[in-house]
């Protein structure tokens, strides 16, 4: 039986991919803002409506030099429903992490928990794109006007969201991009800073860059978060394909919703499937009893889904103390995250959805 895990890169043909390392091989120049990395940005602006993007090594690095780049110092309200690179991005650039619970539906940060976790040392809030369903983005950068914060999104899944007619990624000050080998656009490892301000472009290249600034003096603390060309070269052309895998995708998604919808133990995350990217296809179920039935069952047939993000990481106490969040600890207990991925048959998705069902 061939294993179904939850994911799986999606990748250009092996043909496709050597063409432009011929040119890599050709040129001998391997990193340091080469052609093809100046080239996969163009196109990543171009295709997500977006004015100033800088990939980066990978998404931790770009959390990390969003609030480096804002000056942050302080605390950083985020949720606790996120992967830990969130929260050890804010630690590692030596602010605090204050957690805000989240909406128990669109499993995003509740705006309305972020507003009595303010305090005069909160300097940023750092919410996430949950699954890529994009955060009340209006009310967020509302709040942190009123309180003079910047904002930062964690847009690591949210790749091609548009909500309310505008990419989600050029909300707030700066959105950080993941392109890790389990996204739906995918470099190997890589990432991005968008950015709406061209100095803070500017500010972030720079960082990534050593501290170098364009005539290579050094004008300031940097690191080292520079994409290769062999990574660029892998993210032009999964963007080739990217259309054809967000098609599957959607279909994919939509045919899981349609054999689970209706059944009185299972719940989607709620979204506007116009701004959803079906990046991830989490389930949420009635109880962790339920959810633990299911997955062993699936374990049992080789299916390996993903507890996607359990445990929550307000309690992940060898960085943190711990502080209650009930709802994302209670989400966290009884959501997981199906298989969804570009070659897996309507027959896997028909099988999954049979033995999640007859398990409940
Ligand atoms: N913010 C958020 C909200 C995030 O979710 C993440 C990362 C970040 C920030 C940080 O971005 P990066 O610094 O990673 O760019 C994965 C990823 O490592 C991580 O990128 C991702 N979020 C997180 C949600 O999931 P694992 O622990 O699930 O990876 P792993 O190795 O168990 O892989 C899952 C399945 O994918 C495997 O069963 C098989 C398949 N797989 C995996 C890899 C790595 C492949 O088929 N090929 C592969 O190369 O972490």
């Amino acid at each position: 039986m061939t294993p179904l895990y939850v994911t799986q890169p999606s990748l250009a043909t092996l043909e496709r991919y050597s063409e432009l390392l011929g040119g890599v091989w050709e040129r001998g120049i391997l990193t340091h803002n080469g052609p093809l990395v100046q080239r996969l940005e163009k196109e990543l602006q171009a295709r997500l409506g977006v004015r100033h993007l800088a990939t980066v090594t990978n998404g931790t690095i770009a959390l990390q030099l969003a609030i480096r780049a804002l000056g942050l110092k302080g605390e950083i309200i985020t949720t606790p429903f996120t992967w830990v690179a969130t929260v050890s991005a804010i630690l590692w650039e030596g602010c605090r992490p204050v957690f805000a619970d989240i909406d128990p539906e669109t499993l995003n940060i509740d705006p309305e928990c972020i507003e009595e976790k303010i305090t005069r040392d909160t300097v940023a809030i750092l919410p996430v794109h949950v699954y890529g369903n994009p955060c009340d983005t209006v009310t967020i950068g509302d709040i942190a006007r009123r309180h003079g914060l910047k904002v930062i999104y964690d847009g690591a899944h949210a790749f091609d969201v548009r909500y309310r007619g505008a990419p989600v990624v050029e909300e707030g000050d700066v959105t950080a991009l993941s392109f890790h080998a389990t996204k739906l656009f995918n470099t190997g490892e890589g990432g991005a800073c968008v950015s709406t301000d061209p100095e803070l472009d500017e500010r972030i290249r720079r960082l990534r860059f050593f501290g170098h600034n364009t005539k290579k003096d050094v004008v300031e603390v940097g690191l080292n978060g520079k994409m290769t060309e062999i990574h660029a070269a892998l993210g032009l052309v999964n963007l080739e394909i990217a259309d054809a895998v967000a098609a599957k995708r959607h279909h994919d998604a939509g045919q899981y919703r349609a054999l689970f919808r209706g059944h009185p133990d299972l719940r989607f995350q709620k979204h506007d499937p116009e701004a959803y990217n079906d990046s991830y296809f989490p389930l949420i179920f009635r109880d962790e009893e339920q959810l633990l039935r299911v997955e062993r069952a699936l374990n049992d047939e080789q299916i390996f889904p993903r507890r996607y993000f359990y445990p929550t990481v307000n309690t992940l106490n060898a960085i943190l103390p711990y502080v209650a969040m009930p709802i994302a600890e209670d989400i966290s207990r009884r959501i997981c995250c199906l298989p969804l991925y570009r070659n897996l048959t309507q027959e896997d998705i028909t099988r999954i959805a049979d033995i999640v069902l007859e398990h409940l």
